[in-house]
């Protein structure tokens, strides 16, 4: 909590100068309408003006004992300002209206193009850091206050000041002791506003955080809804959505309802000023110093003080939220990933050789408070195969995550083609890097869509191609559709073992100098996984393999067996010699072929 508000002190940009940057290419217009507001707001005065000018005239001729046909000229020249200043005005304001929606949603487009971008580009750590359903409350809810504020609360502000102003200028010219008279209220309205502000902020920060922390919740609810069914938990995640949804309804009525406690004040003094109208305006009239026709311009116009009082509740309301929601729009805005190219990146377009080298890689994550990598150190020649093996938990996702650089060492480094990763160009390097992951996420998107995800100019004999090297085609071709078969979101519709296959398809597509392999045969039978074995070892590019298993089966093959423990290599050599040398890789293939040590040393001649 207290970084994020360390954060929104780092903002670049204040929040009305971060607006108009976004409103590059519509700021005449926004100009434009905000004059407009000046002058429909002006010329509202314009009625009650010619009203007073009207009642003087009938006064005067009464005085005088012409008649209204002798002055039918001024007559229908009042009438005619005040009939033809009002639709000017109308139009005025539709314009304006117009412009400021144009002007809010277009800059409302521009900003969230710009935050998914941002939000693309993110490393991992960002991605591990925000909560799914907090980002889409960024860029849907918080970002339509963000326009609110542009379409409604800067032109509310306007408005008001200009009536108030205009008004207490004409009061002023009028009679400006029965001006100050009146004005002399007004004064205490800020005093409320300013003190309503200091209690509706923190709230809107407290609603926005329950608005994020439900939208939350309903995000994983809904994505989670199998774990859900699987347990039967549907009536304990109701209720848990009830009472985020219900804490929330709480703290908006909260949040309302604090203007409600300043309401009566500022009302009360809004209501005073045609007291003072009546009381002062009466004396004055009853002295000569004010004609009648002032007094009906007065009262006429009192409302042009009394209401943007009135509003200053409401627009602060406003402006509370639009500063909450402000705040944390702008610090995806402003976000930088830790993981980007570095100034004078090295430019590496074509394939790598594939050579991989670990020196010395210790590893932590940021939020963790253990090392998950310590000290590992490896080589694997171009072409070669490496396969990972070790119990849950030690590190070996971790461990192939160094290599696109989805993280960085903390110390050590990570070399491919004898240059440390960060040198490269990220795109560049993840270009040429096949990765199927431990978590198999798919497209909704047809089967060959999948596959063709990294190519988009793969032809449907390459995708066959693909799908065969990783056992796919048979599966696919029984589907309805063959690889035309959309599958649904996260992949519904297909078994664990099959999207692994198309994942490993999706990896093998891009013809890859460097593959890794996340458990990607875990969940397929021996036969298949054999069929995939055999592919893997005559792919007809040349191609670097990491390869994370727990099967012996998979790793029995690799020119290396790197065997991790707690983050730490503590078995490194082939097949044989591991079995050989008679460890925790020995212990493994014991219990997962049931084999005496004895046999196997002879099925692998070993001789000790
Ligand atoms: N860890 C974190 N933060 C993360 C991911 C993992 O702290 O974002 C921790 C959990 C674990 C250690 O790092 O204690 C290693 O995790 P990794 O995912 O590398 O383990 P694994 O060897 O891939 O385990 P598994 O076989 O279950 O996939
Ligand atoms: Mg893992």
């Amino acid at each position: 909590m207290s970084n994020k508000a360390d954060r929104s002190i780092l903002f670049p940009k204040s929040r009305f100068a971060w607006l108009w940057e976004n409103m590059a290419g519509k700021r005449g217009l926004f100009v434009a309408a905000l004059i407009g507001t000046v002058v429909y707001n002006i010329l509202q005065l314009v009625v009650p003006f010619f009203s007073g000018k009207l009642v003087d005239l009938f006064l005067s001729l009464n005085e005088s004992g012409e008649t209204l046909s002798e002055n039918a000229h001024t007559f229908y020249f009042f009438i005619g300002m005040m009939v033809g200043l009002t639709l000017f005005r109308v139009i005025v304001v539709y314009l304006t209206c117009m412009a400021f929606e144009h002007v809010s949603q277009s800059a409302l487009f521009k900003i969230r193009n710009f935050l998914y971008d941002k939000i693309q580009r993110q490393d991992m750590k960002f991605y591990s850091t925000y909560r799914t359903g907090d980002l889409m409350t960024r860029v849907t809810g918080d970002l339509d206050a963000v326009r609110h504020n542009i379409a409604w609360v800067i032109r509310s502000i306007v408005e008001s000041f200009t009536l108030f102003g205009a008004a207490a200028v004409y009061f002023l010219v009028m009679d400006w002791k029965l001006a100050l008279a009146i004005l002399v209220i007004s004064p205490l309205i800020f005093v409320i506003i300013f003190r309503f502000r200091k209690t509706v902020a923190p709230k809107h920060a407290l609603l926005r955080e329950k608005l994020a922390g439900m939208n939350t919740y309903a995000q994983e609810n809904i994505s989670g809804n199998r774990v859900v069914k699987a347990f039967a938990r549907e009536d304990y995640e109701i209720a848990k959505f009830d009472g985020a949804n219900n804490d929330y309804a709480q703290t908006n009525i909260n949040t309302q309802y604090t203007w409600l406690k300043f309401y009566p004040y500022v009302e009360s003094i809004a209501n005073l000023m045609p007291i003072v109208l009546l009381v002062i305006g009466g004396v004055f009239i009853i002295n000569g110093d004010l004609s009648m026709g002032e007094y009906v311009s007065f009262s006429g116009l009192i409302w042009a003080i009394a209401n943007p009082m009135r509003q200053m509740g409401n627009i602060m309301n406003e402006f509370q939220r639009f500063n909450a929601a402000s705040a944390k729009v702008m610090e995806i805005y402003y976000s930088e990933p830790e993981i980007v190219d570095a100034p004078d990146a090295i430019s590496h377009p074509g394939r790598f050789d594939g050579s991989i080298e670990f020196d010395h890689v210790s590893f932590q994550y940021e939020d963790g408070n253990l090392p998950v990598l310590k000290d590992v150190s490896f080589k694997a020649r171009p072409g070669e195969t490496i396969a990972i093996i070790g119990e849950t938990g030690c590190g070996k996702t971790s461990l192939i995550q160094m290599i696109p650089r989805f993280y960085e060492p903390t110390s050590g480094h990570v070399l491919v083609d004898g240059v440390d990763v960060s040198r490269y160009k990220l795109e560049d390097l993840r270009k040429n890097i096949g990765l199927a992951t431990q978590d198999v996420l798919l497209y909704s998107d047809t089967i060959e869509g999948n596959i063709a995800y990294g190519v988009s100019h793969l032809t449907a004999q390459e995708v066959v191609k693909f799908a065969r090297y990783s056992a796919a085609e048979e599966f696919i071709l029984k589907m309805p559709e063959g690889y035309d078969t959309i599958v649904g979101e996260r992949g519904v519709g297909l078994s664990g073992g099959q999207k692994q296959r198309i994942s490993l398809a999706r990896a093998l597509a891009i013809e890859p100098s460097i593959l890794i392999l996340d458990d990607t045969t875990s969940a397929v039978d021996m036969e298949t996984e054999k069929h995939i074995q055999h592919s893997l070892r005559d792919l007809d590019f040349k191609c670097t393999k990491i390869i994370i298993a727990q099967r012996i089966s998979t790793t029995k093959f690799a020119d290396k067996i790197l065997v991790l423990k707690d983050g730490r290599i503590i078995e490194e050599g082939s097949h044989e010699e591991l079995v050989a040398k008679g460890g925790y890789y020995r212990d493994l293939v014991e219990l997962q072929l049931g084999e005496s040590v004895e046999a196997l040393k002879g099925s692998v001649n070993i001789a000790d």
